[in-house]
């Protein structure tokens, strides 16, 4: 049985039982350990990570498979499997060396743009040359060639990217720069990204596209059920004083008879593809401040660039980019609601932080809705400090100054650290108060607490607000496992949640990232809260979740300028926009996406929390 000479580097034994599960059954490959990050990148490029790619794993598998495989992408170039094993990168069909099976047509190199690139594309096709001319990848020696030429390549392309990045505003405020929260334009850094696009499976990616819509619809009915957002909330209520300010308010405007005719939604819903069950589950939905429409459209254009300009290096398609218009749509939801408000002079509020790292994600909607619409529809900034001392009603209209306003967009307000003081809750209920369209209402915001999202996976609990069970079904398959910690019945979850925590998370109602409990902290934390009456009592400020292990990929992480490859796992955004008033639906749509990709070992997930980079998907 001849090897791979790779091995033996140590890796991560994760991916192997991946390999395992394909190759094993040759038992060709069963005893190895797992490749070398650049040769999980190459497999990664060239059966786009889900190892049930049928076409290279079949060819792999076919009675032939010690007949090279031979695949690459409309560039001409790419890798091949030889009889002995050895990877080779190849370019243009009929070099593939020792009489390999061709399997795709090749295509022309793109033609050099300008000087510069002409230099590196030219520099590009040496570095591809000398891997290819030199030899094949038989030893860790040429090993460490190959990786040579990755770094090489991937040196020469990171410039470009950060260069795109900075020209087109993919930026965030840089945290080691002073300032850079507050002063606009000050202390820029090229946003947290993903060089290249992670593969990503286009049934899942279709699949959480089409339930945006019903999600919108979702929410806006569960929203419309004052009842069961009591119901359901009112346990964590007595235990978790900021989910109780909020309720206070939403039953305040029930007991003052202020119903919002207008509703208007910009959710993201995230989904995690769970390795396990080969199934896309939905993490949780955001139903304020969801960030990252902004950049999240403007990593696709990157990513779009890129690969026109060095995707046949990779084997990488722009056809297998989807397209996003995430940026575009949230400002025309915005758009649609200042209109549907009907005043000419009123502008949008947008309700933010002191200090904002992701000021340009949110510049970005504000631009685009001056630039997209006729009426050049203006947006302020204000804090919920700065509303409490500026904002006044007028019979229920909103004046901010002598500024009346008719949409309060909130990119803060979603964690009690937004409300150091009783005058943010003031202006906070100042604000639902007004006759101005609110993004989201208040019971729009609990309409999207963790504890709702576990109530409504509860048996017929969905279907109550879904009655047509197609729908229901679909919005159901996208349940992951959701249980509460309150009563007997959940007895025999906790045990289990204690005796296996890995398998879990355990989430307070809380937003923004970096609140939500994992590992061995799970059944410690779960002991502590069973120890007497009173701490039982606080397990109903949790619910507890099926922790979701996504397909492993490897991934080229840039951050302040420095590149490392990384084993990472990412977690799908689908951003919808929804804008209804009375009965009448305005808008119902799904509007664009994101894709977070953290290294593998991480637990948390956020991009402005600094565990994830934006990235965007790879259709395979
Ligand atoms: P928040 O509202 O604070 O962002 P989330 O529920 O989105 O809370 O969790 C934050 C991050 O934690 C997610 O981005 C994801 O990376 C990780 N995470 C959350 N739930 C799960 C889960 N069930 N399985 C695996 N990872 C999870
Ligand atoms: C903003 N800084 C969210 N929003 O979308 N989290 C991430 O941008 O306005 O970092 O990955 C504020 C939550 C994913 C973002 C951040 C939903 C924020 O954290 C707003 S509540």
């Amino acid at each position: 049985m001849t090897h791979l000479k790779l091995m033996g580097h140590g890796y991560p034994p994760l991916l192997s039982h991946q390999i395992h599960g394909v190759w094993g059954s040759h038992g060709v490959w069963g005893s190895h350990p797992s490749p070398c990050p650049s040769f999980t990148f190459l497999r990664n490029r060239i059966c786009g990570g889900n190892c049930s790619s049928p076409l290279a794993f079949q060819l792999l598998l076919h009675p032939w498979h010690h007949a090279s495989l031979h695949v690459h992408s409309g560039g001409g170039r790419g890798f091949c499997l030889q009889k002995n094993h050895s990877l080779r990168f190849s370019r243009g069909c009929g070099r593939c060396q020792g009489g390999g099976r061709i399997v795709c047509k090749s295509a022309q190199l793109p033609s050099a743009s300008s000087a510069t690139s002409v230099i590196r594309e030219d520099r590009i096709d040496k570095l591809v040359d000398r891997v290819e001319t030199t030899s094949v990848v038989q030893d860790w020696e040429e090993e460490k060639e190959m990786r040579m030429v990755m770094k090489e390549l991937v040196d020469l392309i990171v410039p470009e990217a950060l260069a795109w990045a900075s020209l087109n505003g993919l930026v965030v405020g840089d945290k080691s720069s002073k300032g850079s929260g507050t002063n606009v334009g000050l202390g820029m850094v090229h946003a947290p990204l993903s060089l290249f696009p992670t593969s990503f499976p286009q049934n899942a990616f279709t699949q959480a596209v089409q339930l945006a819509t019903d999600f919108n619809i979702l929410i806006d009915r569960v929203s419309q059920d004052m009842q069961f957002l009591q119901e359901a909330l009112a346990s964590t209520q007595k235990v978790d004083s900021f989910t109780a300010r909020l309720l206070d308010i939403h039953s305040q405007m029930l007991e003052e008879g202020l119903k919002q005719e207008i509703q208007l939604g910009l959710h993201r819903s995230d989904y995690m593809l769970d390795m396990a069950t080969g199934s896309l589950l939905q993490v949780e939905i955001n139903t304020i401040s969801s960030s990252f429409a902004g950049l999240g459209s403007l990593i696709s254009k990157l990513h779009r660039y890129l690969i026109e300009r060095y995707g046949d290096a990779f084997g990488l398609k722009v056809e297998n980019l989807p397209e996003n218009n995430a940026m575009d749509a949230f400002a025309e939801a915005l758009a649609l609601a200042w209109k549907e408000f009907g005043d000419t002079s009123a502008v949008v509020l947008m309700v933010v932080h002191k200090e904002e790292g992701n000021m340009y994600d949110q510049y970005w909607l504000a631009l685009r809705l001056w630039e997209l619409y006729p009426q050049n529809v203006r947006v302020i900034r204000r804090t919920l400090a700065e509303v409490a001392a500026e904002a006044k009603l007028r019979d229920r209209q909103l004046f901010i100054g002598e500024q009346a306003v008719s949409v309060v967009y909130y990119r803060s307000g979603y964690a009690p650290a937004d409300y150091p003081s009783e005058a943010e809750w003031m202006a906070r209920l100042l604000l639902e108060r007004s006759s101005a369209v609110k993004c989201p209402s208040i019971s729009y915001h609990l309409a999207g607490a963790k504890k709702i999202q576990q109530e409504l996976a509860k048996p017929g609990v969905l279907e109550r607000f879904m009655p047509d069970r197609e729908v229901a079904r679909k919005v159901r398959k996208s349940f992951a496992g959701l249980w509460s910690l309150e009563g007997e019945s959940s007895a025999q979850v906790i045990e289990e949640a204690i005796s296996n925590p890995q398998a879990f998370v355990l989430k307070p109602q809380r937003e923004g990232g970096g609140n939500n409990i994992y590992g061995a902290d799970v059944s410690t934390t779960l002991r502590e809260l069973q120890k007497d009456e009173e701490q039982q009592g606080l397990l109903a400020a949790y619910i507890l979740m099926q922790r979701m292990f996504p397909t492993i990929s490897s991934s080229y992480l840039l951050r302040n300028g420095i590149w490392s490859l990384e084993d990472t796992v990412s977690e799908l955004g689908i951003f919808g926009t929804y804008l209804r008033n009375g009965h009448n639906v305005v808008l119902n749509k799904e509007a664009g996406h994101l894709l977070r990709t953290k290294v593998s070992n991480s637990d948390e997930g956020g991009v402005a929390a600094g565990f994830a980079v934006l990235d965007s998907p790879y259709l395979t």
